[in-house]
Formats: C-alpha cells, structure tokens, sequence
C-alpha cells in the first residue's frame, strides 16, 4: 500500500509537572500523570477541568496561579504504527505549535528543541512498528526571557502595564506576560495539532498563485507549484483540478513525474474575483492537488482554496492639502477599486487559545461583518491565527492586516534570534499566502514609535528585521505580490511615525498622551488611523462574572475588584477627565457604566464620521481608513473593546456600524460663542444663553460605485420647549466618496435643540442613513422624560419616542443579534429592530441616558 497516511496525534494524552528531581527521560513511567480532557492543550485549561487551580478570570484568582508559569511540565502520547501500514519509507512528525520552550523526546530520544512557538516543525523519525512514545518537555518562558535578558542586556518594552520587558526575547505571544487589557498567565502546551505522516510519497509545499492579470480585471490566471517529497524514483503523476465552490470542474491538468506546475490563464468571465464585502461576491475555488502513484491510484491529496483578487497599497501624492497639508495616501486598492477601510484591531480572544474554536472565532467575525466593517489588524502582541480564522475571513469578505509578532519594545537582533524570526516569518507567509482576504503584511507594532519617543535611536537592532529579513520574505513568497509596511505605525522622514500626512498613525492623544477632549477627534486624523479607541466598562452581566459572588460593598466604580479587571494605564485620572467633561457624576456602578459607554460610542463615533469625512474624489484620498482599537478581549475586563469577552457587543459596535454603512451622514456642530474660551468648539460653555449661535456642517458618504440623488431631512426638536421645525435638501451623493452637503446656521434656540439628519433616496423613497446630534456637553442638558413606547411582535421590536431620547440601548439575558440598538430616537418615527433569538419578551430591559439602569418594559 502506497499510500500516505496522515494521523493527527489526538489521543493517549497525558500531562504531569516535572519533578525537577528526577531526570527528563525516567520521567515517563513515574505516576501522576493524568489524562488530558482536552486536545490540542494548555497546561492551565488541564488545572482548571481538573479542579486544581481556581478560574483566573474571575476574582482576583490570576495572582494564585502564577506559579504554573514558574515551573516545568511534561507531557506524553504513546502511539503505534498500525500493521500492514508499515512498509513506507519516510514517516515523520510535524509539529504546528509548541508554546513555546519544549524538548520533544521520542522514546527517549531527543528530537526536537523548540523555543518558538510561531514556527511548525517537520521532524523525520524511524518507521517502526513498535508502540512509541512522545514526551514534550515545556519549560518556564518566563525564566527562560530573564536569563536571556541577563546575557543580552535589558531593554525597555512598553510601559509597566506591558509585562516584563524581558518577553522581547523570547518567541512567545507577548500579552501572556500581560498587557494593558489582559492578565498575566503564561501558558505552555502542544496547543495546536502533532501530525504523524508516514509515506512513501506525498505532496508537499503547494504554492498557489491566483492572479488577476491586467488592469481591466478581467483576465485572471492561477500557477500551481507543487513539491513532491520522498522516494524521488518513484513514478508517480501529479493531477491538479480546479473546482468551484459546488464542486463543478473548471481545468485539470495531470502532469508526468517530471513536471512540477500547471499554468493556466482565464478567458474574460471564466473565473470570478473575489471581493472584500460591500463590493461583491466572495468566490471561492478549490484547487485539487492529486498524487498518483505507479497503478495510477491516489497516494495523496491536498486541497487549497483560492481566490482570485489583486491587492495594492497605494501611497502617492496628493493634489491638494487638507488641514495636515498634502503628503501621500495610504489606501488600499482591490481589483482596480480604491476602498475606505473601516475596522477593528484583533487581539487574541482568549488567554487560552485552545479553548477558541472556530465556532467562536465564526462569531466574531461574522460580528464584525455585520457591523459594516471591512478590515481587522492582527496585532503583533498576539499570534499568527489558526488557518480557519484566515478561512473565515475569506468567506466574510473581511480584509486581513497580519501584523509580525512584535510589540511595544527592543527587541534584539543576535544571530540566533534573527534566525529564529527568519523560519517563523517563511512558516507563517507560506501558510497564509494563498488567502484572498490577506492585504498586508506589517512588521510590528510601534516599535518605531516607542524608539523615537524613547529618543535612542542607535538602540534599535531589530531594524535588521523590519527592513531587511520580513520584507524580503515577504517579496520572495508572495507572488502574486502582498503589500509590505514596516511597522504600525510607520511615516516619512527620519519614520515620523505620528506624521499625518505620511503612512499610518496610532492617536492616543485623547484617550491617553495630551488627554485632550475628544471633541478634537476632527482635527488629529492622519492618512490611516490604524488605531485609536476609548474604553468603557462592559455590560452589568461580564462584570458580575468578575465580581465573582462579591459583598455589596464591592460594588462600585473604584473598588480593588473593579481595578483588578481594569489594566489601562492612568485610567482612573483618564476616565475622569472623559467622564467628567462631558457627563453627570455618579456613585451608583451600573449607571456609571452606561454611562462610560455612551461616552466611548460618542467619542469613537465622533472619529469615525469625521476620518470617513476625508475619503474624497481622486487626489483627495486623504484618510482612506479608520481601524479602532480594539474589536476584543480576551478575558472579562474593562478595555476598548467594542465587543466584550462574551460577545456581547457595547453601544459603540452599533455607532461603528452606523458610521461605517454603505451610505452614512456626518454632522459637525460648531457653537459660535461670545468669547473665546478654552472648551471644544462644540460645548455651549457658559450657559445656554451666552453662545451667539450654532452652524451645522454636513456631509455625507457613499461607498457604492453609484451617484446617488437624495434629499436631506433635518428634524429640529427643541428639548425645552415645544418648538420643532423641519427643513429638507436635494443633495448628490458621489460615488465611493464622501460629499460635503451643506453648511447651514442651526435654527431655533439652538443651545437646546436636537437635531435629527435623514438621507431619504430619491427613487425609492427609502431611508438610507440616519444621524442625531445633540448640544453639548451633556452633563449639561435637563433630558425630558422621552415617553419610550417599545412593543415587540415575533422577533421585531418597535421603539417609539415623544421627546428626543440618546442612546436606547436593548439588553436581554440570553444571546440576541439586534439589527441596530443603542439608537438615538427622535419623535415621530417608529423605528422597528429586528431581535433575532428574542424567544421571552419577558427578559427584554431598556436602558437610555438619563435612565441608566436597566428597566423592564411596563
Ligand atoms: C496600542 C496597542 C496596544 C495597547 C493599546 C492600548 O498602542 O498597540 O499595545 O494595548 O495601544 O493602550
């Protein structure tokens, strides 16, 4: 029998910690040892199934484990090679992740010393068979970095909310040694999949290259390299088949031993692209690789699945300034079509990343998809993700930012660990090259920044690797070509990286630096905000997960537990400062939730209406992407997530969504005041009655490729009085752009009107996008009693105002998906949410400023 056979090592499992006493390799018939309940493992997810250590993300019971991360464990798997399979040639063992610094021993051999766990390991081993033994012994990451750190010298890394700096030198997912979001558990296991492979032949490395061929996008090609591992002697053919996604053939192709690739090229509509959501299908093919061996019977087969898409990064000047001056883009460009990019960043969504399967990783970002965002940043914090989480990208139609695993520090660039990082980059580039949804491959995260701020720019060795070692394997591996960026953020000259007008730009000067008022989003944009973001405190449901059962006295905003689950840096003073510019104080928790939820929706929506604002015409690309910082935890926490640990989304995610719609309003209230003052433009500052006036800037955008004619309604509602005026505009949506629609004084006593902005389309009459802006600041206003009327019927739930309500936000106990919800409602309009999962209407609760605790609908 010729035929190869691929076992993944999933059973026979066991695990014990080491007795440093005893010697590595009598370890394996010592007792203790108990059988994994979960594979691919974590030696902490083994503790916590088996009782042995308390669940660290509730409480404060992270502080009683971090002796796991101090000491050393093995773990073992016995297997054997079944009779009558055993007279191939070749077997070997590959290993797609040890976290991270492990000795495999294979009956008592050493085979494997791995110290990185981004790379994957191909190890030969003598065909036997005879049962054999697998023992992986995984030692402390954490002592391995100091000791490192002892002969390398120490390096700064982040701030003290980062982890110990010593992590820049080891290979290991940097936010185990904790980050400003995340605890510190520093995990150790085969955490992804040991494959036994015994053949005589079998297919090995497949490039694929699908390419789109010329600049009308209409011809297509696909080369497929394929290299045959084993016996070269025998004779073997190689039958390559492309199918589409129902299976139905489009091209084979068998070649003789000797050739090694097919090459084909498409006729105008043979194949179709693959398009990022919003622009189009997202097909897929499926390229059928085929060993056959001398009988001409299949000995091994491996199947790929491509998408035919061009991506390009383009940065050329701009022919006009805008407030930052002139510059260059920094816009991606899809099968000839220039696209805004609106996103999240990614961080792992779990400190334990076996527990992620791709049901929950499907969750999030079908989340994110549904929220009207089109990219998400891998940060380089975190790991190169398992290959189904690339998978589902390309089937949402989500572009991918991979970021090279590297943040917040010095890392170092000895030969050792360039060489290190030089397998790790080739395993990870090779693995994930052939997904449609890759658009850039970047080399760390603010690790030029952090050297510029540190002033020390002769201490930066691993320049080495973001300007020579990554990006040639970038240019080497990919063909067709992914773009590559040096770091996030990256500039111009001398790599201003927070330049403007160059690149991509990181502004923490609102929540975080200069703490300014967030009001002043509008004017702190740059070419692609990569990140920014806001915190808020998660929902009341993930933060009784944390309280874990807690007195009532530990119940409120400040208390130790809330600060245990709480790892911004300064975020007490910061909070403060947001918090008490803009709203009421208050004692009581769940009402200072909200209300740090309302805050992070206002300010990120501010942001992200703004920076779309300056995605004009050609030559007025001036912000072409807006990436928030961040779409995830990891843990339960208060962060900037959007979305919390247990996917419930915060009102920001809505906002986002709102923003970031196919068509959607802007609208930028400027108070003309009686005297300059140092409070934002759009604060009435000293009472309702000393501001001069109001004037009302709006704009609106559409990503289709279609001009659209529209009429803008303006609803003026005046929170004091009874006084209401309506006002309509024919306006001209250009397409994939945003237009500016007008610029009006705002009637009425404008320091106390809300103002409601409707784009209707002028063919069908439909609503296309809503926006309500209020007076600000809101501790200031006297909100009035809305009269909120909800009615459900069967999955639907209607919302119906008197009095200009902010922010409805609907919450059940169990997992409901809602088409929209932490809704601005003005009066007039019923609005209709679609609650998908609602089974009890009963467990529906309510919540708006003003009414922060969350009711019952009478
Ligand atoms: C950014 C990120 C992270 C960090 C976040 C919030 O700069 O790159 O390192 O978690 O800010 O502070």
């Amino acid at each position: 029998m010729l035929n190869a056979i691929h076992t993944e090592l999933k059973s026979n499992w066991s695990w014990k910690q080491r007795d440093l006493k005893l010697p590595i390799v009598g370890e394996v018939a010592t007792t203790g040892w108990r059988s994994t309940q979960a594979y691919p493992s974590e030696i902490h997810v083994e503790l916590l199934k088996n009782g042995l250590i308390p669940d660290p993300y509730r409480g404060f019971a992270e502080h009683e484990v971090q002796w796991v991360g101090e000491v050393e464990w093995l773990y073992k798997c016995t297997f054997d090679f079944k009779s009558g399979e055993g007279r191939h040639t070749q077997a070997e063992l590959e290993f797609l992740g040890l976290d991270t610094v492990c000795d495999v021993y294979l009956n008592n051999e050493i085979i494997l010393e791995s110290s990185n766990m981004f790379q994957t390991h191909v190890v030969p081993i003598l065909p036997t068979a005879s049962i054999n033994t697998l023992l992986l012994h995984f030692k402390s990451a954490k002592r391995l970095a100091k000791s490192l750190e002892e002969q390398h010298g120490k390096v700064r890394a982040g701030s003290t909310n980062l982890g110990d700096p010593s992590r820049v030198y080891v290979r290991k997912a940097q936010y185990d040694w904790r980050w400003d979001w995340g605890p510190e558990l520093m995990t150790c296991g085969p955490f992804r999949p040991i494959i036994l492979r015994r053949y005589t032949a079998r297919i090995g490395n497949v490039w694929t290259h699908a390419s789109v061929t010329d600049t009308n996008n209409a011809a297509t090609r696909l080369k497929v390299d394929v290299d045959i591992l084993g016996v070269a002697a025998l004779p073997t053919f190689i039958k390559v088949t492309l199918r589409d996604a129902k299976g139905t053939k489009i091209e084979l192709e068998e070649l003789s031993s000797k050739s090694r690739s097919v090459d084909w090229r498409f006729t105008p509509g043979q194949v179709q692209l693959w398009w990022p959501v919003g622009y189009g299908d997202q097909v897929l093919y499926r390229v059928v690789i085929e060993l056959l061996g001398p009988n001409r019977d299949v000995i091994d087969s491996k199947t790929i699945r491509v998408g035919f898409r061009s991506v390009k990064l383009i940065q050329e000047e701009l022919a006009e300034p805008d407030q930052y001056g002139t510059g260059t883009t920094f816009l991606f460009e899809i099968n000839g079509i220039r696209m805004f990019m609106g996103g999240s960043n990614w961080i792992p969504a779990d400190n334990f990343l076996t527990t992620l399967t791709p049901e929950r990783y499907r969750a999030w970002l079908t989340l994110m998809r549904d929220g009207n965002q089109n990219m998400i940043r891998l940060w380089g914090g975190g790991v190169y993700e398992p290959d189904c989480f690339y998978d589902i990208c390309d089937e949402l139609g989500i572009l991918v930012w991979q970021d090279f695993q590297f943040a917040c520090g010095v890392y170092p660039a000895y030969e050792a660990f360039v060489a290190s990082v030089r397998k790790e980059a080739t395993d990870n580039v090779k693995r994930l090259r052939h997904h449609p949804s890759i658009a850039l491959f970047c080399g760390n995260n603010e690790d030029y920044q952090m050297i510029l701020q540190w002033g020390d720019v002769k201490l930066f060795p691993a320049i080495k690797i973001y300007e020579d070692v990554l990006p040639s394997i970038v240019e080497a591996l990919c063909d067709p070509p992914i773009p590559y960026h040096r770091g996030s953020p990256y500039g111009g000259q001398g790599w201003d990286t927070a330049d403007p007008t160059v690149g991509d730009v990181h502004q923490w000067n609102i929540w975080g630096g200069k703490e300014l008022p967030y009001q002043e989003y509008d004017r702190m944009g740059g070419r692609f905000v990569s990140e920014f973001g806001m915190p808020s405190l998660p929902s009341m449901r993930t933060i009784e997960y944390w309280m874990d059962g807690a007195p009532a006295q530990e119940w409120y905003a400040q208390s130790t537990l809330m600060a245990q689950h709480c790892r911004a840096g300064s975020y007490e003073r910061r909070f403060a400062i947001a918090m008490n510019d803009n709203f009421r104080v208050t004692e009581d928790l769940e009402t200072y939730a909200f209300r740090t939820q309302v805050m992070q929706s206002e300010s990120v929506g501010f942001a992200y209406q703004s920076w779309r604002r300056g995605w004009g015409g050609r030559g007025k690309q001036y912000t072409s992407g807006v990436l928030v910082w961040q779409l995830n935890d990891c843990w339960p926490v208060t962060s900037w997530a959007i979305v919390d640990y247990f996917l419930r989304p915060k009102p920001v995610y809505y906002t986002i969504k709102r923003h970031l719609d196919t068509f959607a309003i802007g609208l930028l209230r400027t108070v003309t005041k009686n005297r300059p003052t140092d409070r934002p433009r759009q604060f009435y500052d000293f009472g309702t009655s000393r501001a001069v006036g109001a004037k009302l800037d709006i704009w609106a955008s559409n990503s289709t490729l279609k001009r659209r004619l529209a009429t803008l309604k303006l609803q003026f509602v005046d929170l004091k009085s009874n006084w209401a005026a309506t006002e309509e505009h024919k306006v001209v949506l250009l397409p994939n752009q945003t237009s500016e629609l007008i610029s009006v004084a705002c009637p009425g006593a404008h320091a106390t009107v809300v103002i409601g902005a409707r784009l209707l389309d002028d063919r069908s009459g439909k609503v296309l996008a809503r926006y309500v802006d209020w007076p600000q600041p809101y501790k200031y206003l006297a909100l009035p009693d809305p009269r909120l009327k909800v009615t459900v019927t069967e999955n639907k739930v209607e919302l119906h105002v008197e009095k200009p309500a902010k922010c409805v936000f609907l919450t059940t106990k169990s997992n409901v998906t809602w088409s929209d919800n932490a809704i601005d409602l003005m009066p007039g309009e019923k609005r209709t949410v679609e609650a998908n999962r609602l089974v009890d209407k009963n467990e529906l609760r309510v919540a708006f400023l003003g009414r922060e605790k969350a009711f019952a609908i009478p």
